[in-house]
């Protein structure tokens, strides 16, 4: 990649020769000193006069800007979307009419409750927010990483925000719904129940941002060259399998490596394996919506894929790195009223607030309304309009018009275009002026009783788990029990397993439902991480663990049956210098022990040599290798000089997770990996 061709976000970078190094001011003065302030005399005070000194800091005190009120913490990444199948009959959105075509986007991924600097595994949902740099305009697709929503009208999210985030008084809890003000609001607001399903199971704690899915959440519609609309429901089905860590592990790879999400996606597009998401669409008309069992407007509720099947129409291929976080990841405006010809909204009253709120938020966060100028977020397309002036515009029109109609000549002249301009969905609306929340949007339960017998036992177990730790978070005792009426209305296991975990002996009474639930939705298998696991390890990571004298003919084939698989292979070593095999060869570490502890990898192999056999098993960091992997249900390959370790570490019961390892079985190790975790160990 050239210095030129890299500024995908914007403009190409600057060609640098020997005379335009010299440092210069912003106003383009070149720089004699840069490392002392101008004074009377060598220990006499800074002269007020010295504007470069005064340009630097003026400048560095200006460099923050608010962070985003809601999914601070984010990562983007640049990609192409493909077409795979053209859909005109359905829309006539121009990215949907040309089977391999790509179109350039970005999308960030980001957590939702904790400040910009917060850790990446919080217990959260996952933003997954798209923009498509189409030839009719941008289409923004600001989903999630949980096709549902805690609630059902724009109207509630700042309070669903404000009791999510720290409080008030105290400045804290970062990053967490474990406390009191959330789950009150909660427990306060049935409508929430579902989506707490799902933040309770493992799909709030991704194991990457590449192993997740992503959802559009709300209906939309998708309209033809002819006028005609259908619903429609987005799906991003990552081609690398869905896969999550456990909780116990979440925790560790936050104080391990805060930014474990973020490096996994810069190391493994910086390593060319580009992460891919096929792109779905579950369309349905008014018949289907008239007949479901809930209302399609109700962004508390999906639709079942059994109900509805995906179809693939697409592929997305994150394939670069940012090259400046700010200006890209940072500045990136995502605005659900970014739509393009062919795609429309609905009624959904969370959508309907949401176009309002992206819009207005980066007013503020960005400074003016010039934002659009910003390379990140233009278009690459033409674009033509009368905007003018403001904050900061870049774009700044030749000649006298600026208003329309008018009658000056064709030249730099933009005109309305009937024929491909955007024209909303005449859908036909009447009503009364009300503040009412329709009676179709009043059951609450079922779909989160239908998600819970969707999951495999160890993921009920994961959920009963994460709303136990959750509210044993909380204080207050009316809050805890008041969840736990509402989980009686889901399912009476997982009411039971919390109640458990609680040491709630009297149940409470479950709470009036509005709406009786149905109890006989039949289970979605597509709602199941482990039912949807990948069939291979590629994408994921081994920590070898090495000493000096290790056995050089295992470590080699591991690294070959690792990398066959497609998969990386990270060296742990006792010292960062690294380590000298038996056969004299060297291998350089990514990790010293202590950094690189086993909670950060997918798998991890033990290679040591007799001579480092004994001291090994005593180092309290290798200890931690070992105990955690076989806590976290992890594959574990070894060779003899680690028995001690595995005894000491409290792994030496050998179950069907652990392989003693040889030159000869590396592959069936790295075969055996493919399932992921041995869940066995935690039944
Ligand atoms: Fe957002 N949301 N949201 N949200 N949201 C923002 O816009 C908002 C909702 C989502 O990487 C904000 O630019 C309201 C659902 C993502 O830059 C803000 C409501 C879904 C991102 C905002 C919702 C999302 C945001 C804050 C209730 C999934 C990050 C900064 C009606 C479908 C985009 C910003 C990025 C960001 C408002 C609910 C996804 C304040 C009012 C549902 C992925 O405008």
């Amino acid at each position: 990649m050239t210095d030129e061709t890299r500024g995908k976000g914007g403009e190409p970078r600057q060609q640098t020769t020997d005379r335009d190094r010299t440092m210069t001011t912003a106003q383009g003065g070149p720089i004699s000193d840069d490392q002392n302030s101008l004074t009377a005399g060598p220990r006499g005070p800074v002269l007020m006069e010295d504007h470069v000194f005064r340009e630097k800091m003026f400048h560095f005190d200006h460099e923050r800007i608010p962070e985003r009120v809601v999914h601070a913490r984010g990562y983007g990444v640049h990609g192409h979307f493909e077409l795979k199948e053209a859909i005109p009959e359905l829309s006539a959105a121009d990215i949907f009419q040309r089977v391999g075509e790509k179109t350039p986007t970005f999308t960030r991924f980001s957590t939702v409750a904790g400040n910009k600097g917060s850790f990446d595994l919080a217990r959260d949902v996952r933003g997954f927010a798209t923009k498509f740099y189409t030839k009719e305009g941008n289409w923004d697709l600001v989903g999630n990483n949980i096709p549902v929503f805690f609630i059902q009208d724009a109207m509630k999210f700042p309070d669903l925000v404000h009791s999510v985030k720290a409080a008030p008084d105290r400045g804290f809890p970062q990053a967490q719904s474990a406390h009191d003000n959330f789950w009150d609001f909660i427990s306060l607001s049935p409508e929430a129940i579902h989506m707490t399903l799902w933040q309770m199971s493992d799909r709030a704690i991704p194991r990457s941002f590449r192993f997740m899915e992503g959802f559009g959440v709300h209906t939309f519609r998708l309209v033809n060259a002819e006028g005609k609309s259908h619903y429609v429901k987005f799906h991003w089905k990552p081609k690398q399998g869905l896969q999550s860590v456990v909780w116990n592990e979440a925790l560790k790879i936050n104080g391990a490596d805060p930014d474990f999400h973020r490096r996994d996606m810069w190391d493994a597009i910086d390593a060319g394996d580009f992460p891919q998401w096929d792109l779905g669409i579950q369309v349905f008309d008014d018949e289907f919506a008239d007949n479901f069992e809930f209302d399609i407007l109700d962004a508390t509720k999906l639709i079942p894929e059994e109900q509805v099947p995906v179809r693939i129409i697409g592929t997305l291929t994150l394939d670069a790195n940012v090259d400046n976080f700010f200006a890209e990841t940072e500045q990136v405006a995502f605005c659900t009223q970014n739509i393009v010809r062919g795609i429309d909204h609905t009624n959904d009253p969370l959508l309907q607030g949401r176009n309002f709120s992206y819009l207005d938020t980066q007013l503020k966060r960005l400074g003016g309304p010039n934002f659009t100028h910003i390379p990140i977020n233009a278009p690459k397309c033409p674009f033509h309009n009368f905007q003018q002036d403001g904050h900061m515009a870049m774009h700044n029109p030749k000649g006298r018009v600026n208003y329309e109609p008018n009658s000056w000549g064709e030249d730099g002249n933009p005109r309305e275009n009937p024929e491909i301009g955007f024209k909303s969905y005449p859908e036909e609306v009447s009503g009364t002026k009300q503040r009412v929340r329709s009676e179709t949007f009043a059951d609450h339960y079922s779909q989160a009783r239908q998600f819970y017998i969707s999951q495999t036992k160890i993921e009920q177990q994961h959920i009963a788990a994460g709303y136990t730790f959750e509210l044993s978070k909380c204080q207050e005792e009316p809050i805890r029990l008041r969840v736990l009426s509402h989980l009686m209305n889901v399912h009476d296991d997982l009411a039971k397993q919390v109640a458990e975990g609680l040491g709630v002996t009297q149940m409470p009474e479950p709470a009036t439902p509005a709406r009786e639930p149905i109890t006989d939705l039949p289970p979605s298998d597509a709602l199941s991480i482990l039912k949807n696991g990948p069939d291979s390890f590629a994408g994921r990571k081994l920590g070898l663990y090495l000493t000096d004298g290790a056995e050089a003919a295992v470590v080699e084939a591991l690294e070959k049956a690792f990398a066959d698989e497609g998969a990386m292979v990270a060296i742990v070593t006792p010292h960062i210098q690294g380590v000298t095999l038996s056969d004299g060869s060297t291998r350089a570490a990514d990790e010293k022990i202590d950094g690189g502890p086993s909670v950060v990898f997918d798998a991890v192999a033990l290679v040591f040599s007799d001579d480092a056999s004994g001291k090994i098993a005593k180092n309290k960091p290798s200890q931690d290798f070992v105990s955690d992997a076989y806590a976290h249900n992890k594959f574990i390959a070894w060779t003899k000089a680690a028995e001690p370790l595995l005894k000491a570490a409290g792994a030496d019961d050998m179950d069907g997770g652990m392989m003693e390892v040889s030159p000869d079985n590396a592959t069936d190790f790295a075969k055996t990996c493919r399932k992921l975790r041995f869940w066995e160990r935690e039944e």
